[in-house]
């Protein structure tokens, strides 16, 4: 992984503030794609957000800070917290280095984040944002957003990528996934009503995986969502699916025992009536689709990570060789759990009768 100086990024951060040399800079790990620092003062008071963008995904940066712009003049409620980006002291809202294009946001106190949870109040306050986050950019004309990754969650342009890499990679490697390549043939068939679908586009956040949601620290309420660069149009059930298959699995994504992964139910009942409180703008047809995106999701994951590891690791950091496999194997494993739970699902989320 690319490292950088103090100096270096003291130097990136003088675009935005005075005095950058108070500052220094802690890694945030989390993310797979962007490079990412918490920026401490002198008293270790952690103050702002410092973020390369990945240009080799992420094409357009102004593009992508459109989207952002956009999204955050309409998500202004008093039960959603407001996310700020500094502008530089040109007035933009990213600068282009040497070292590749860079934002600061503000950073907000006193929260925290879960990779996996166990809480129900968690999972309700998740769905409860989640709907809010919607409910709020409901009537957003989704032409205005650029797709900052074009087909990022459309699951025939992820097969073909899958099976070109199939075709190049080697014997070895193939014969190392074969179990994963194996899941894809019994999940691909199941996804298949998912496609041709009548439902509406809306402007989504396509990346909704439970610690892209920002929780106060003293009273486990949601606050907003964060990790806002897949802002474009898409389909709700994405962003359903994303969350729900990282709340109700309390296993981390790349869990080696299968054994581990779940398909908790009670925290699938708390997420559906924490998004209950804020769903009115869900149409029926769409409702429909919400049971197969918590299959959906997981799947299309764990092919994006397969075919990463077949074409040798290009698109995630990685921090060993197998772990696109191990996170793919992972993923299917919990798509097939959530397969085995679709009348379940259905019963809750049409009937709100958890008895199933
Ligand atoms: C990537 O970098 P991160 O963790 O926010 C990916 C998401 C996946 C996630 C984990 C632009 O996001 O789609 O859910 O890894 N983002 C992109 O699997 O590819
Ligand atoms: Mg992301």
């Amino acid at each position: 992984m690319q490292t950088y100086s103090n100096t270096v990024l003291q130097n990136i951060i003088s675009n935005f503030i005075d005095n950058a040399q108070k500052y220094y800079f802690t890694p945030i790990t989390n993310g797979l794609i962007n490079t990412t620092f918490l920026v401490s003062d002198t008293n270790n008071y952690p103050t702002y957000i410092l973020q390369r963008v990945n240009s080799d995904v992420f094409l357009d940066t102004a593009a992508l800070m459109q989207n952002i712009n956009n999204a955050i003049g309409v998500l202004q409620h008093n039960t959603y917290a407001k996310i700020e980006f500094l502008k530089s002291k040109e007035n933009k809202k990213y600068v282009s280095t040497t070292h590749g294009d860079w934002r600061v946001l503000t950073y907000i106190n006193n929260t925290v984040v879960y990779n996996t949870t166990t809480n129900t109040k968690v999972a309700f306050e998740a769905g409860k944002i989640i709907g809010t986050f919607h409910s709020l950019l409901e009537k957003e004309d989704t032409t205005k957003y650029k797709d900052s990754i074009p087909d990022f969650h459309n699951l025939e342009i992820r097969k073909k990528q899958f099976l070109k890499a199939l075709e190049t990679t080697s014997v070895e490697q193939k014969t190392t996934a074969k179990k994963a390549i194996t899941f894809t043939n019994t999940l691909f068939p199941i996804l298949s009503p998912l496609q041709d679908l009548k439902i509406p586009a809306r402007v989504c956040h396509n990346d909704t995986k439970l610690n892209n949601i920002l929780f106060s620290k003293t009273n486990t309420k949601a606050l907003c969502l964060i990790d806002l660069d897949t802002i474009m149009k898409g389909y709700f059930f994405y962003d359903f699916g994303d969350a729900v298959r990282t709340i109700v699995n309390t296993a981390p994504e790349d869990e080696k025992e299968l054994s581990k992964i779940t398909f908790n139910k009670e925290l699938f009942i708390a997420f559906v009536n924490g998004l209950k409180t804020n769903s009115n703008f869900l149409t029926h047809e769409e409702i429909k689709t919400l049971p197969l995106g918590v299959v959906f999701m997981p799947f299309i994951h764990g092919l994006r990570a397969l075919t990463d590891y077949l074409n040798g690791n290009k698109y995630y950091k990685v921090s060993y060789k197998n772990q696109n496999l191990d996170r793919a194997i992972s993923l299917f494993s919990f798509a097939q759990k959530a397969a085995k739970e679709l009348d379940f699902m259905t019963n809750l989320i049409y009937y709100g009768n958890p008895s199933t």
